[in-house]
């Protein structure tokens, strides 16, 4: 079956202004993104981590356009099995996140969750989750609780916002549509982002919804829903800075529907053979960083030599993060029951 790809959303990339610091950002933490993703599979393939990992590759633009548009270590994140590269946007250090990857005791998660539940407390980063629209519930308790101990308790340093990531598929489970009504209801501090790749493993997005447009679905709900290109870093800034304004002010939660794609299979276990050639080339072309290293030469804020050497530091931070997690220890035996409950 062939589908037609969607007309992106149109956006005046240009008429946005950025500094050479904040473009420097947004470019460094797409790169570490990508060659952290390139460097897990190769430790995948050599057998140094196991069980499925999800590769984030290609839609690095929607978690560095949402999570860089937030207070780093005090706006929650939640995300789902795909969420290295959502742990390296909020500032999780690449070892710890390496470390959990090859189950060790320095990782983020200590060891216990691996690939698909990164987790950090002080960068706020609420989990992955194995359950497809798992982290939904999570991340509008997470904006509920802030919204209580602010307007209820009296807390006005409870002013969090929340990013809640998931995808397409996501968008047809339940949690999806019984969280957006309460949020709605009840006006919470939250993005809801749905990272629209076309597909759910090897189930095309245009086949299981009956609406593929997501972002329509929060008319509904009566909330704000904005469809964005999800290849282009600084559409994505634009739209979330808006909903993070919005939910600061108290006016309630923003569904943002990213069209974006994953160069590789769904799991690094997957032969990838039922997307198109033509599909693959046709994203590609659309390489976020790609695209953003242009606009950043193009509007002559950097040098292409400051881009090398920005890609060069941050490839020997991944190698480093290997080195670390190779010589970190394991969990010890005898502790393997630490970290299920919570401890005083
Ligand atoms: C509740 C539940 N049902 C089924 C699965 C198996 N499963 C794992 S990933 C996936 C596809 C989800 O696709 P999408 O939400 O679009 O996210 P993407 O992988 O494209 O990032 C499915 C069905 C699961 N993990 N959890
Ligand atoms: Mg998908």
């Amino acid at each position: 079956m062939v589908f037609s790809e969607r007309t992106l959303p149109k956006f005046d990339t240009q008429s946005v202004q950025i500094t050479k610091e904040e473009g420097l950002l947004l470019y460094e933490d797409m790169v570490l993104g990508r060659l952290f993703e390139d460097k897990c599979a190769e430790m995948y393939y050599r057998g140094k981590m196991f069980g499925f990992v999800h590769l984030y590759n290609g839609q690095e633009a929607v978690s560095t356009g949402v999570i860089k548009s937030m207070r780093p270590d005090r706006d929650y994140v939640s995300s789902t099995y795909r969420d290295h590269v959502h742990a390296l946007s909020a500032g999780v250090p690449p070892k710890e996140v390496m470390a959990e990857l090859f189950g060790k005791e320095t990782g983020c998660s200590k060891g216990r969750g691996g690939s698909m539940h990164m987790f950090s407390e002080p960068h706020k980063l609420l989990g992955g989750y194995a359950f497809v629209a798992e982290g939904i519930p999570v991340a509008t308790g997470a904006a509920l609780q802030s919204k209580y101990r602010r307007e209820v308790m009296g807390d006005e340093n409870a002013d969090q916002v929340t990013a809640c990531f998931f995808g397409d598929g996501a968008s047809n489970n339940g949690q999806f549509f019984e969280c957006l009504n309460m949020a709605a209801l009840w006006k919470l501090p939250i993005l809801y982002v749905v990272e629209n790749n076309k597909w759910a493993i090897g189930m095309a997005h245009d086949r299981a919804t009956s609406q593929p447009e997501i972002f329509k679905k929060a008319s509904v709900f009566n909330m704000v829903g904005v469809e964005v290109d999800g290849m282009d870093v600084l559409a994505v800034r634009a739209v979330a800075q808006e909903a993070v304004a919005r939910a600061r002010a108290g006016e309630g939660p923003t569904l943002i529907e990213a069209l974006t794609y994953r160069f590789r299979g769904h799991s690094l276990a997957d032969p990838d053979e039922l997307r198109s050639a033509e599909e693959k080339e046709l994203w590609q072309a659309r390489d976020p960083i790609t695209q953003f290293s242009k606009t950043l030469l193009e509007r002559n804020l950097v040098t292409s030599e400051e881009l090398k050497e920005i890609d060069q530091k941050v490839q020997q931070q991944v190698n480093e993060s290997v080195t670390f997690a190779e010589e970190s220890p394991e969990p010890d035996p005898s502790e393997l029951h630490r970290y299920i409950f919570a401890e005083d």
